[in-house]
């Protein structure tokens, strides 16, 4: 079967996103809500928990998916690559959420054992969506560079 030339536009985008804290006399309540405190629908939702010492996950980009990635409990950093640029982030309160948008390198490290990192996205789990190895990732970057 022949094989077409993929049409996918890549973005790729990383920000930093505020959520509003109700605190009263109880203590504190934090609600994210689709297309207001997330720029997206949200289709799923996991937690990274109990990570053990000098553990590092992620290590790879997304294609299209959308996530927002926020602490709830102990701290964490994450790294994140757009092929040209590396930045990292300390996510250590859960009124901070790190929204990172498709051709993203990203690497979670530095995690306190009490870390409990919760990540929506904005689609069902699929492995077809990862791009797994660094130099394929980089290829992907440079042409959407090029594009933009
Ligand atoms: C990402 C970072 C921030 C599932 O069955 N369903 C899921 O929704 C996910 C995310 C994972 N899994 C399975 C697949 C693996 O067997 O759970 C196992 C661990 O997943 P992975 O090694 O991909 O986990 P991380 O922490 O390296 O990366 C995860 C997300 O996969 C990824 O999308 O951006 O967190």
């Amino acid at each position: 079967m022949e094989r077409r030339p993929t049409t996918i536009k890549y973005k790729a985008e990383v920000k930093v996103l505020k959520f509003n804290v109700n605190t009263d006399d109880r203590g504190s309540l934090i609600a994210i809500e689709k297309n207001k405190d997330v720029p997206f629908d949200i289709k799923r939702v996991y937690f990274i928990f109990d990570t053990k010492p000098n553990m590092e996950r992620g290590k790879h980009a997304h294609k299209v998916l959308q996530q927002m990635l926020v602490c709830l409990n102990g701290r964490c950093k994450v790294r994140v690559d757009d092929g040209k640029v590396k930045e990292s982030f300390l996510l250590d309160t859960p009124n901070i959420g790190l929204y990172i948008n498709g051709l993203i390198w990203r690497e979670m490290y530095d995690f306190s054992p009490d870390c409990v990192l919760m990540v929506l996205a904005d689609s069902q789990y699929s492995e077809e969506d990862y791009i797994r190895n660094y130099a394929s990732f980089i290829k992907l970057a440079d042409r959407r560079h090029y594009e933009q």
